[in-house]
């Protein structure tokens, strides 16, 4: 059994988050990981306010156990978003890329649980002066936006830092990374790259093969210099970056190859002029599952890994 304080404030049976993963997440995905015991999240990224609100119904439809919305801090909409999963009675909020904090007064008193994706100690203990719920710790090792530090750094750091319960994500993809971000202090795990190859995951199937033939050296950090530095799998497009970045391109430059690269590889499946966002754990993930599959054997293999620690230390 695997059950934690997190399971408590959100009313989930596993401490298992799934990933805000921009145009991923949908109804059908967050439906999938809510029904299998977990967190779903709909993604709320850059999409319209009234999708997202088809989205959130429909979801309610395909589940009766709490999911979540994802909004991200960048979006030019994020205010309507805001205010729209107040209006839709949402459960659970997470956010990212930013600091959430002129909203978290209007979302609590809507009782909503708060959990701010962060990358540092100090917006980690901003987020915890607001009165937010938990955290979650995101590494670098995450596919999408990410921050500077690991995973192995981050997460105990934000635990000595904070007195709320702490998620770890970045580079979990199996119940050996469960067991790990618990030993690191966090009382559950947010995991993006292995529910992107789910069956209820709706990226197009190209996407999915990529992700599944990915190694482990196969994703790389581009756009640092925008200031929005994005995990991908190495393609076209990230050589093209790479090529830009060498040879001093202006941000703007940068950011205009970047401008709908994400949907044309999620929805058209373009994955060599698209943007293929995925974690650096993507050269474990190797077979499509059910979301079911994926949240019972990581729970399965992360309280066999704890017996086993037990043994093997002596
Ligand atoms: O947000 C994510 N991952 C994402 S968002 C996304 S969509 C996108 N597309 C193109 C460019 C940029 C974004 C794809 N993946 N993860 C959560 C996360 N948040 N990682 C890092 C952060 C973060 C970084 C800096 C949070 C706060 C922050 O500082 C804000 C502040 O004001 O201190």
């Amino acid at each position: 059994m695997l059950k934690s304080q997190i399971c408590d404030i959100i009313g989930i049976k596993y401490p298992i988050i799934q990933g805000g993963m921009a145009w991923v997440a949908d109804s059908s995905i967050a439906a999938g990981v809510s029904n299998a015991g977990g967190l779903g999240i709909i993604a709320a990224a850059n999409a319209p306010v009234d999708y997202i609100r088809e989205e959130i119904r429909k979801a309610k439809k395909l589940t009766d156990k709490p999911f979540g919305v994802n909004i991200m801090m960048l979006s030019d909409n994020a205010d309507e978003i805001a205010k729209m999963v107040c209006e839709e009675g949402v459960k659970v909020v997470t956010t990212g890329a930013g600091n959430p904090g002129k909203y978290i007064d209007m979302w609590k008193e809507h009782n909503i649980k708060v959990i701010p994706v962060i990358a540092s100690v100090a917006l980690a203990r901003r987020m915890e002066r607001y009165g937010v719920d938990a955290v979650v710790a995101e590494g670098c090792e995450s596919g999408g936006h990410v921050g500077e530090l690991t995973t192995m750094a981050l997460v105990p750091q934000v635990v000595d830092a904070v007195n709320i319960p702490v998620i770890a994500a970045g580079g979990i993809g199996d119940g050996r990374g469960v067991a790990a971000a618990f030993a690191l202090g966090a009382l559950g795990v947010q995991v993006g790259t292995r529910f992107l190859v789910a069956k209820e995951c709706t990226v197009h199937q190209n996407y999915k093969d990529k992700v599944i033939k990915a190694k482990d050296i196969d994703t790389e950090v581009t756009g640092r210099i925008t200031g929005h530095p994005v995990r991908v799998l190495r393609n076209k497009l990230a050589r093209k970056y790479k090529i830009m970045e060498k040879e001093g391109a202006s941000i703007e430059e940068m950011e205009a190859l970047g401008r709908g690269a994400l949907p044309k590889a999620v929805k058209d499946g373009d994955i060599d002029n698209g943007s293929v966002m995925a974690g650096q754990i993507a050269g474990l993930v190797n077979k499509e599952e059910t979301c079911a599959e994926i949240v019972e054997s990581m729970v399965r293999e992360a309280s066999e890994v704890i017996e086993k620690i037990k043994q093997e230390m002596y």
